[in-house]
């Protein structure tokens, strides 16, 4: 049911490939649009929805529980009001805007409850309850109903989510806590919103498993329950801090240029030694038994793994060292490869 991945435009290059082999043969072709006009055509689209379709707003002004499946949208009928209680959905959303492939994009955020834990990167991996839905037809095209753990950013054969969970998602807290009882585990207090995307930070071109059209415009209504940070190369740099240029891509940042993005590099300057021996270790013992706190990380220290025994919790961090003091840290810089973890002679 995991079906919100980025199948970029893979529909469109098989049909390319199937109809330059045989012209014969019948599959349907996906026109590819210009994002700019498309763009103009789902703006008016999404405005409309919005103007036209209110929610049950005064069930969501108490309590920090509440479920998507609580979230009712409901189409306005000709020269009806909106009835007490609800509000129409052009007066509650936020209106956030990105550029993405080159094109200027309005995206719409329904915020229904923060959350009280902590907000997750948009390279973390993340546990979801969700349905989505169309925007024209409302035909639910995918959900979620017990929770699953999604990586916002892929890398190898997963291929992530698509880019509106990537800027979205981001904006709201995990659960302030949760409780385990008879084998279901109840949060509390946790992110709740709903979005509505323009194609564009979609599918776009391709399609959700081939369950919607090309160049639908989506509605999410979803619960950020937990989130997990993620270094996908397992290098010791999570991997939002390997997006250099923090524009929230990380497939644009490959500092010694050998196609692989420092995301997914192990040894991001190409020196020779992994980026991991690059990283100065260090190992933090915190006896809770005698009242200790966890230590509080510089910027440029990372946790690496921990484990926690009798009340005594390990934490192993790295920390990304400058010798040089040029701003560069070592693990980025080719001319300089101390290995902190060689074996000393
Ligand atoms: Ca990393
Ligand atoms: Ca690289
Ligand atoms: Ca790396
Ligand atoms: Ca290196």
């Amino acid at each position: 049911m995991k079906s919100i991945k980025f199948i970029v435009s893979l529909v469109l290059i098989a049909v390319f490939a199937i109809s330059c082999k045989d012209d014969d043969v019948n599959v349907p072709e996906v026109e590819l649009r210009d994002r700019g006009e498309q763009q103009l055509a789902d703006s008016d689209s999404l405005v409309d929805y919005l103007s036209t379709h209110y929610y049950n707003s005064d069930f969501f002004l108490t309590g920090t529980n509440h479920k998507y499946s609580d979230i009712v949208i409901s189409e306005l009928g000709e020269g009806e009001d909106v009835p007490a209680g609800h509000t129409l959905l052009i007066e509650a959303v936020e209106i956030h805007t990105t550029t993405y492939e080159d094109t200027d994009y309005d995206y719409y955020v329904l915020r229904l409850n923060q959350g009280g834990g902590e907000s997750p990167r948009f390279t973390d991996q993340v546990r979801m309850r969700y349905e989505g839905f169309t925007l024209v037809d409302g035909v639910v095209f995918d959900s979620l109903a017990t929770p699953e753990d999604l990586f916002l950013t892929g890398s190898g054969f997963n291929p992530g989510l698509i880019r509106a969970w990537q800027l979205i998602i981001p904006m709201f807290n995990c659960a302030d806590s949760f409780m385990n009882s008879g084998g279901i585990t109840n949060y509390n207090n946790f992110g709740l919103g709903v979005m509505f995307v323009p194609s564009g930070i979609a599918y776009f071109s391709g399609t959700a498993s081939g369950s919607i059209s090309s160049y639908s415009n989506l509605v999410f209504k979803f619960e950020l329950l937990q989130y997990e940070e993620v270094d996908h190369d397992a290098d010791g740099i999570p991997s939002y801090v390997e997006d250099l240029d923090a524009n929230l891509d990380v497939l644009d940042n490959d500092t010694d240029e050998d196609l692989a993005p420092n995301y997914v590099d192990q040894d991001d300057d190409n020196d020779g030694v992994l980026t991991f021996n690059e990283l100065m270790p260090n190992t933090y013992t915190v006896d809770t038994n005698m009242g200790e706190t966890e230590p509080v990380l510089a910027s440029n220290e990372y946790e690496f793994s921990r484990s926690t025994s009798n009340g005594i919790i390990t934490i192993n961090t790295v920390t990304a060292v400058d010798s040089d003091n040029n701003g560069t840290p070592d693990y980025l810089q080719e001319d300089i490869a101390i290995n902190y973890n060689e074996e000393e002679e």
